[in-house]
């Protein structure tokens, strides 16, 4: 196929997410074993469910997607994150604070970039997880502090002018002819490079004291991609090959276990940060070579996405299980992560149906309307994928990879951060991911509706699988 000679933003998206897999797959080679682990996971998957695989996504969307994580000091940098992602047709969805989601200190809010609309992300799904630092909120960070970080913060600059422009640019213009595209990947991708230049170690240690996160961010000169996952059909069999490939994973899948109903959300795991080779200087202008361990391996399965009232009733189930497991553990301190998914098993047999037509039934989970392709006029209904983030599982994969859980001064009053400051800190609109699901669920309806000749109230549907 020829190269195309104007790239339009799907393009530049699926172009860059090769480009960062392939670049982080050379500075960190345990990726590359989660990559090919996660594709005899996946063709495994498909060879033995067959079309009923492919339910949650195609396996060609499911092979090539990937989400990555990168974290920020500033609004002016988040805002130029924003550029450059608008660039790609992601958008900035949902708002996440990740401060109170840990007893870890994770002085960190965040949002998402993603494609929005269904066909875009059918085309190529890459979404980036973007944190940002909260240098004034005062359980992390003394006002002296903050005023340090910020003016170091200040003099930085994460993103030159030349890749700023051809985001504006591509943004505009719906996309960049292919030499200018192939420049726009090229300064995107260096963005996101580990970079050789020494860290000034009194400053960087200064600041792991209060967070080995505000360290990763601050306390250098430029940024990083954090971690780069793919996503497979089944996290459980993902853990056991790579636990029997000798890498260690942490002791859990984050998010909701494994049960006989629906999946839904989103499971997460990872493997353990791989210390990586940096030079320091010293306090004394010397040069030293050390090591960080920051980066780490994840790997995510995911589900249907839930209802508001799905949601409501996710959280609570979380916070029982936590309950639950906290008192099993003050009974018996050997409470392992086996018994631990039991007991969660338990809490999802009463708060979840095991079907998913019991899901749709009862407003808990989100299903689009499809005219059934037998030509009998009917409907059917099928799930909608989750396309976001979840903070506990968040906070959950910040907190088990850090070195020290580092300082945190709960009687200190927290600084009032939600989706509008982080709108404002854009400098666009942050999308609500509710909404975009409901969206997409309502013109699936009036699609059909439309093909059928109907009014939308009288659909009556089945749901896709009835299992
Ligand atoms: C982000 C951690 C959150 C996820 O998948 O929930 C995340 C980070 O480590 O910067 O990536
Ligand atoms: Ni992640």
């Amino acid at each position: 196929m020829p190269a195309p000679t104007f790239l339009e933003p799907w393009q530049l998206r699926a172009a860059f997410a090769r480009s960062l897999s392939d670049m982080y797959g050379k500075e960190v080679p345990a990726y590359t074993t989660l990559l090919d682990v996660s594709h005899e996971v996946n063709a495994d998957f498909v060879a033995q469910h067959g079309a009923d695989a492919e339910r949650l996504g195609s396996i060609a969307r499911v092979t090539a997607e990937r989400h990555g994580a990168i974290r920020v000091g500033t609004p002016t940098e988040m805002s130029q994150v924003a550029r450059i992602f608008g660039a790609m047709g992601m958008h900035p969805v949902g708002f996440y604070d990740l401060r109170d989601a840990s007893s870890s200190s994770v002085p960190v809010i965040s949002t998402a970039f993603r494609p929005i609309e269904r066909a875009e992300l059918a085309r190529n799904p890459f979404r980036v997880f973007t944190s940002m630092l909260v240098p004034a909120d005062r359980r992390f960070f003394t006002a002296d502090l903050e005023r340090r970080l910020e003016s170091f913060l200040a003099a930085r600059t994460l993103f030159g002018p030349e890749l700023l422009a051809l985001a504006d640019r591509a943004e505009a213009e719906g996309g960049l002819p292919e030499d200018q595209a192939a420049e726009f990947l090229r300064l995107a991708t260096e963005a996101f490079e580990l970079s050789r230049e020494p860290v000034d170690q009194a400053w960087y240690r200064e600041l792991e004291g209060v967070s080995a996160v505000a360290a990763d961010i601050g306390g250098i000169a430029s940024t990083h991609i954090n971690h780069l996952t793919p996503r497979v059909l089944d996290i459980d069999d993902l853990y056991a090959r790579m636990e029997a490939r000798g890498i260690t994973m942490i002791d859990a899948i984050q998010g909701p276990p494994r049960w006989e109903g629906p999946d839904v959300l989103l499971r997460q795991t990872s493997f353990r940060a791989l210390a990586e080779p940096r030079t320091f200087r010293t306090a004394d202008g010397e040069i030293v070579s050390d090591s960080l361990r920051v980066r780490f391996g994840e790997v995510e399965a995911r589900g249907i996405a839930l209802t508001r009232e799905g949601r409501a009733a996710y959280d609570s189930a979380v916070i029982e299980i936590d309950e639950a497991a906290a008192a099993a553990r003050a009974d018996d301190s050997g409470f392992n992560e086996a018994q631990r998914q039991e007991l969660a098993r338990g809490v999802w047999q009463k708060t979840f149906p095991t079907t998913e037509a019991a899901l749709a039934d009862q407003g808990l989970g989100w299903f689009t309307y499809e005219v059934d392709p037998g030509g009998t006029g009917g409907v059917r209904r099928e799930p909608v994928v989750y396309e976001d983030f979840l903070p506990r599982s968040a906070a959950g994969i910040f907190q088990s990879n850090l070195t020290s859980d580092g300082a945190k001064d709960a009687s200190q009053e927290g600084t009032d951060r939600d989706a509008d400051w982080m709108a404002g800190a854009l400098g666009r609109a942050l999308f609500d991911p509710f909404d975009l699901y409901a969206d997409q669920v309502a013109r699936s309806l009036t699609g059909a509706a439309e093909t059928l000749g109907v009014d939308p109230a009288t659909l009556t549907t089945t749901t896709g699988a009835l299992r």
